[in-house]
């Protein structure tokens, strides 16, 4: 038979989207790898994106509806599997109504279309629904509320740049794509800076690392901007100025000194790297906005680069991420009627256990809580109590191993008909199916129907998933530029006006001994592994300062415990010789982690994770 090409898209949570061309014989994947066409991810695709095939077909995938019983699992038949579920959600609904049903979706993969699956409990009447974000959009209220104009992230804007400064953002593991456009600015003369809590294969790469302790960066960047004012002035009539530059000035040095751990000479250097490189591109990450100060970091980072002189300038500028609005029709979630009752994400099992009316039915699909948000043993204990829960996944997440029933899916490779853009660039791509789903699993889309036509409602899912690919296709700021593969027009509005902050919000107060930094790494997809779908090895590593583990008497490889008043987690320790002390690093992921981590949110609904604060024993 003869070979076939299909161009598909790697659905994970992660800034690349990367586009992926896939030669299929005898209905079998016989190549797999990077399309060849794609304007910023031709040339490779990471580890996690080249294991699709093997993920696809593990051992670890779930074929079959999984019911909790007393003697482990029982797979049972999808008709059973979906009538418990009907059943599940009714008896919830009669007893205490629709808010008594707690729909949960997060991301697992970044794909359009599943914003259609909140249709379900919009026509359940809202349900109880989990709102605010693990991830970045803390960090974007911030360029939103600042400078609205540097909500684009144009990755090839750095071969113009004489200098890019990383602010906590690990390229070099979590948005790899990025690394040949820093290798070809470098080639072009640019230096590369990054401001860190730790070393990393990012500050490995830069030119200049600057390592601080965690949250003070809000400081040191206002010092920064004080410092831009003394030497440049500052912009007369911009919204909120005098009482910036008020703030800004009033950063004194020594206490910055102090603050961040850095010592002068450091602190000059930072100084004359962001003062005298022109055009500058700073580039914030994920690690350093997940905290009180997260937007507040976001606002005083694009005020440094105003005060400067690099917004606007090719090559200059602040950038963190970017959402693509429009894809997803307006219309088409359009429900007015829908009533929830909204619980903010990070400390959802909290907000679950004391939940009145009481949450007696669970709904979740693409997200694992016991795994990624605050306070899992919380969210843990509601679902072993709550009288039903199904969650629908490919693998046996920690979140599926509490519920009482598990649905396997498709994966996205195995589906098609769906649009991914990226946060990190401006092409738009679609979904194609490159292998068949493995006998057993059902399509998300067509279990929603189903157990929505269960509960008497009409399959309005596929009609809308369908509006969803016309509404694409006919898009006229998409460019087409190759089979479903599209660029973003550039629209030529004018610059919306840049004001300075108007308040700046603190970081946290410290609330125990150590701070707990969790971060994303090359092994994982946020909570998905790499290479299987089980939870990764046990126990963990924490790494910690060489001063602290001398303070604790603790040697690299020693058991440790680590704890605080919302749980504890056995760890192995491991030194960091460049770590500043009174802080602990954690890979993200490591089982039972995040029973550590705080369920606080910001003023803004988003989570505070790296906000925890922990204490140690050997
Ligand atoms: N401690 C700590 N916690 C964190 C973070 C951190 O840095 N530290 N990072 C936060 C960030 S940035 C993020 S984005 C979140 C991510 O949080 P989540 O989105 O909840 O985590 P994921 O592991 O991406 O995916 C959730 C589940 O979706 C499943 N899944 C994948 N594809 C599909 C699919 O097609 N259908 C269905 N039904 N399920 C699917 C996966 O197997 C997984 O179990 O975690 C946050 N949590
Ligand atoms: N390989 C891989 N790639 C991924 C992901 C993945 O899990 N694995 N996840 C994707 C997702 S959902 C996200 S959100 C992104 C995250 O991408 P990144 O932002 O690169 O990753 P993080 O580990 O969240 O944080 C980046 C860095 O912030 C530092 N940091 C923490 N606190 C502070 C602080 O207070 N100040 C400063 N200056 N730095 C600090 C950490 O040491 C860390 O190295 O990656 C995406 N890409
Ligand atoms: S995980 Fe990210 S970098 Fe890796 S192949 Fe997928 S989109 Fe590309
Ligand atoms: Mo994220």
């Amino acid at each position: 038979m003869a070979r076939e090409t299909r161009h598909t898209v790697c659905p994970y949570d992660c800034p690349d989207s990367c586009g992926i061309t896939v030669e299929i014989e005898n209905n079998r994947i016989v190549s797999f790898g990077p399309r060849a066409d794609h304007p910023y991810t031709r040339g490779f695709l990471c580890t996690r994106g080249q294991e699709w095939p093997r993920r696809m077909r593990g051992p670890d995938r779930l074929t079959s509806p999984l019911l909790k019983s007393e003697g482990g699992w029982k797979p049972i038949g999808w008709d059973e599997a979906l009538s418990r579920t009907v059943q599940g959600l009714e008896n919830a609904i009669s007893r205490h109504g629709h808010r008594s049903v707690l729909f949960y979706s997060y991301a697992g993969n970044v794909l359009k279309g599943n914003e259609v699956q909140n249709l379900f409990p919009a026509m359940l009447g809202g349900c109880t629904m989990a709102e605010g974000s693990l991830c970045g959009a803390e960090g974007l209220s911030g360029l939103a509320e600042t400078d609205p104009g540097s909500l684009k992230s144009r990755p090839g804007s750095v071969l113009q740049s004489r200098g890019v400064l990383l602010w906590g953002r690990n390229v070099a593991e979590n948005n790899l794509h990025f690394m040949p456009f820093l290798h070809e600015a470098r080639r072009r003369g640019a230096l590369i800076g990054s401001v860190e809590v730790r070393t990393t294969p990012t500050t490995a790469f830069s030119d200049y690392t600057w390592l601080i302790r965690p949250g003070s960066d809000l400081d040191l960047a206002l010092y920064l901007c004080g410092q831009a004012i003394r030497r440049r002035g500052f912009p007369k009539g911009v919204v909120n100025s005098e009482a910036f530059a008020a703030r800004a000035l009033a950063a004194e040095k020594n206490r910055i000194i102090e603050e961040t751990g850095l010592d002068e000479a450091s602190l000059n250097g930072l100084e004359a790297f962001v003062l005298e490189t022109t055009p500058l591109s700073t580039w914030m990450g994920w690690g350093p906005q997940r905290a009180r100060s997260g937007s507040s970091l976001a606002s005083v980072l694009a005020s440094l680069s105003m005060l400067t002189g690099n917004r606007g300038l090719p090559g200059g500028g602040t950038t963190f991420s970017q959402e693509i609005e429009g894809l997803v029709p307006e219309t088409l979630l359009y429900f007015p009627e829908a009533d929830p009752r909204i619980i903010p994400r990070n400390g959802l099992g909290r907000a679950l256990l004391s939940a009145d009316p009481p949450v007696e039915a669970s709904f979740i699909v693409r997200g694992n809580p016991v795994s990624q948000c605050g306070d899992a043993a919380s969210t843990r204990r509601f679902l072993e109590t709550c009288p039903f829960s199904v969650c629908l996944d490919y693998r046996m997440s920690l979140t599926a191993r509490c519920c009482s029933l598990i649905l396997p899916v498709s994966l996205p490779l195995e589906r098609g008909g769906d649009f991914v853009s990226s946060y990190w660039h401006d092409i738009v791509q679609e979904t194609v199916a490159v292998a068949d789903p493995p006998e057993g699993v059902r399509h998300e889309l067509d279990i929603i129907a189903e157990v929505a036509s269960g509960l008497g409602l009409p399959d309005r899912f596929h009609p809308a998933m369908e509006e969803l690919r016309r509404h694409v296709r006919s898009l006229d700021w998409l460019e087409p530029l190759a089979p479903g593969m599209w660029r973003i027009r550039e629209r030529n509005d004018p610059a919306p006006a840049f004001r300075f902050p108007a308040s700046i919000e603190r970081p946290e107060k410290p609330s125990g001994p150590f701070r707990l930094i969790t971060v994303h790494t090359r092994r994982f997809n946020n909570g998905q592994d790499l290479r299987q779908c089980r939870p990764p090895e046990f126990p963990p590593e924490a790494a910690f300062s060489p001063a602290d583990a001398e303070k604790l008497g603790i040697a690299p490889g020693q058991a440790v415990t680590l704890f605080n008043d919302r749980g504890s987690l056995s760890a192995i320790a491991a030194l960091d010789s460049a770590r500043p002390a009174g802080t602990i690093v954690m890979v993200q992921a490591a089982e039972g982690l995040n029973v550590l981590v705080s369920p606080e949110v910001t003023s803004r609904g988003h989570s505070c994770i790296n906000e925890s604060w922990i204490d140690v024993k050997p």
